[in-house]
């Protein structure tokens, strides 16, 4: 009997990820189709971008163009924003840390939502320090702060031991990762944004969220604001560029396994397409984005222009061998069609724009993890 429902339950599991996964998506370098993308230095009135002047006169549209196209708008006004530390422990990993959980709450229009951040320091620095936030898409268990469960997506000891703080919040606080109830969070704040073809949709959500994380780390003096690092793995990987691209607080990203719409190309036609994300994940992008199904040509951006709008903040994108349907060749060929712009601001090495393809499947593992830290080790002069 239990063979029996363990057999069910595997044909379930890979009947609905065989659903994700188009019998059409392409997985053939030979068969990938010319494409040409948009020059990330023409302005949105095509004229040519020469300076770090002209690009940064133009930031606010191209910004845009991702706002109205693909991830939503933004909303950056609220009624009002609190903050409550329900716990402070000196003494969390072995006295190495201090622990603070704290409840970040929004008000808006009568609705407030509340964010749960979980945040060790490191305990032997006399000085603010610089810190790492996830954006957690896995089970709760992964950012215990009870630390019973240490878990390679969130490796907080080996980030403690590095010098930084380690920080993270759930996006089901957010918005909950589901097309039915992703209402219930965030855009109960923002009602009208459900009523707009350009509106914030989950991904949205869950970047606004890490704004607000922001607002409190620059209330906390134990946190050097500006050294902080923003971290997502998969669709936490988009929403971890997305969020980035928006707030420029945020000092460094890393994007994990981002993907499709995260930071992979998405005229490339190699793993999954626009059309495929839009169909499985409804709730992630707006109303406008599914224009763009079987359509990506006409996208007035693609995702190297996403991660141009972070120069010249530093970059860490990876990848993984055995996760083809994140097109680890359009991920690395988006940062190289990135790199125009940080020449732009004088920045031409790789201490600034990281990649690594890391063998194995699709996760966040404590290799990629201390790729982040050297990274940020080597912009921080930690
Ligand atoms: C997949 C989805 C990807 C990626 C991934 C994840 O099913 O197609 O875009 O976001 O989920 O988040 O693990």
């Amino acid at each position: 009997m239990k063979g029996f429902v363990l057999l069910t339950a595997m044909l379930l599991f890979m009947i609905v990820v065989h659903a994700q996964r188009p019998a059409d998506a392409n997985f053939d370098e030979a068969k990938v189709k010319p494409y040409v993308l948009p020059d990330v230095l023409r302005t949105t009135k095509h004229t040519k971008i020469r300076s770090k002047a002209d690009w940064e006169n133009n930031r606010p549209q191209m910004l845009r163009l991702f706002e109205d196209h693909i991830y939503g708008q933004m909303p950056r006004q609220f009624d009002d924003i609190k903050f409550s530390v329900l716990k402070e422990d000196k003494s969390a990993m072995q006295g190495r840390a201090t622990l603070k959980q704290v409840v970040v709450e929004v008000f808006n229009h009568q609705q407030s939502v509340k964010l749960n951040l979980v945040l060790f320091i490191p305990n032997n620095s006399k000085q603010a320090v610089p810190a790492f936030l996830l954006i957690n898409n896995r089970g709760k268990e992964n950012t215990d702060p009870t630390r019973k469960v240490k878990s390679g997506f969130w490796p907080a000891e080996l980030v403690i031991d590095s010098g930084y703080a380690v920080a993270a919040f759930h996006v089901s606080d957010a918005a909950p990762d589901n097309q039915e109830t992703f209402m219930n969070g965030v855009l109960r704040l923002y009602p009208e944004q459900l009523e707009a073809a350009n509106g914030m949709r989950a991904i949205g959500a869950w970047a606004w969220a890490a704004s607000r994380i922001m607002d409190y780390l620059e209330t906390d003096r134990d946190i050097d604001a500006k050294r902080v690092t923003v971290v997502g793995h998969s669709r936490g990987g988009k929403a971890s560029l997305w969020a980035a691209a928006q707030d420029q607080r945020f000092a460094m990203c890393a994007s994990n396994c981002s993907g499709n719409t995260g930071a992979a190309l998405s005229r490339r036609n190699f793993g999954e397409s626009v059309k495929a994300i839009n169909t499985s994940f409804p709730h992630w992008f707006s109303t406008n984005y599914k224009k763009y199904n079987d359509r990506e040509a006409e996208l007035p951006v693609d995702q190297h222009m996403l991660i141009a709008l972070l120069a010249p903040r530093p970059i860490y994108v990876t990848n993984s061998t055995e996760d083809l349907w994140a097109d680890p060749t359009g991920t690395l060929l988006a940062l190289k069609h990135a790199a125009p712009v940080y020449e732009l601001y004088g920045i031409k090495d790789d201490a600034h724009l990281g990649y690594h393809n890391r063998k194995g499947i699709h996760d966040l593992t404590p290799y990629d993890w201390s790729n982040f830290i050297r990274l940020a080790n080597l912009n921080f002069k930690h």
